[in-house]
């Protein structure tokens, strides 16, 4: 069923574990993560980032995603990524969305709070649950230094501050993490999240999910990080599967049989995130 992303993000800060949100952009990815929801009967949040929306169409992406999941036995929210145009952020909301990120970022603190609080206001009028962001969560081609790293992350405080006049449902802070493939390991700062979590009190969103270490992720949820988001680790196993299959199969012509082994590739990640998350039999 389709729900909104605080009755899901609730119930996964008051019993400690988190729920994956993957991103989508066709019919393909939106099976995969419904199924292997349904397999595990685990929770999923379905995200469509501002270039999934320019990919698809917002009317196509959400008639898939909101079909699929209306049809499903588990609860499904869906999601709006990264939302950093008011426009945008308006579509979605006419279009059925249940959640949506505001991601002002990338302003300075002030300015964060008022874009925030503007769509906080109008998304719960809506019955809509809002993400937002604080600190800056980088790409991993980023060429930055330590300091800079450093600087980058959420400070406690403002997070306190930020989260108390906004009135965001959920919270997606910077302890180290970044977008993209990683080049060496990444180091997550658990001591930051650890103060965050018992200042704030409530839903923690970890972005840049994909390649961090299976250990570093359990340590995450234990401390309260609540929405985890996939993307690169779903776009991979998608982009292997279909090499090793046009390699073995050079006759193939039918995309449904191209796409299908593909789709299945991506169900089985999906389902191993679930499983590290904490999420599965909690539908
Ligand atoms: O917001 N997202 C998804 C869009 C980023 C494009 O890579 C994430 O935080 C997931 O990041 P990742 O590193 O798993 O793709
Ligand atoms: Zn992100």
């Amino acid at each position: 069923m389709l729900v909104t992303g605080i009755e899901i993000l609730e119930k996964a800060h008051k019993e400690g574990y988190a729920v994956g949100a993957f991103n989508t952009s066709n019919l393909e990815i939106t099976q995969a993560i419904v199924e292997a929801a349904e397999e595990t009967r685990s929770p999923v949040i379905i995200q469509v980032s501002e270039g999934g929306l320019k990919y698809a169409g917002i009317e196509a992406i959400s008639a898939i995603v909101r079909t699929l999941a209306e049809k499903a036995t588990v609860p499904i929210a869906l999601h709006l990524d990264h939302g950093t145009d008011f426009n945008t952020i308006m579509k979605c909301l006419r279009n059925g969305w249940t959640s949506v990120m505001i991601d002002a970022s990338k302003f300075p603190l002030e300015e964060n709070i008022q874009r925030t609080r503007k769509i906080v206001e109008i998304a719960h009028s809506m019955g809509v649950s809002v993400e937002a962001e604080i600190g800056k969560i980088g790409g991993t081609e980023d060429h930055i230094t330590v300091d800079e790293r450093e600087a980058s992350m959420t400070d406690p405080e403002e997070a306190l501050r930020f989260a108390k006049e906004t009135g965001v449902d959920y919270l997606a802070i910077a302890i180290g993490t970044a977008h993209g493939p990683y080049k060496g390991e990444p180091k997550l700062d658990f001591e930051r999240l650890k103060r965050i979590k018992e200042l704030l009190n409530m839903p923690l969103v970890l972005h840049g999910a994909s390649g961090v270490p299976e250990e570093a992720i359990k340590k995450a949820v234990s401390l309260g990080i609540n929405k985890i988001n996939i993307d690169t680790d779903v776009r991979q196993a998608f982009t292997a599967r279909l090499r090793r299959l046009l390699e073995e199969d050079k006759e193939v012509y039918d995309p449904r049989k191209i796409l299908g082994p593909c789709k299945e590739a991506m169900k089985e990640v999906i389902k191993q995130k679930m499983i590290l998350f904490g999420s599965s039999g909690k539908a």
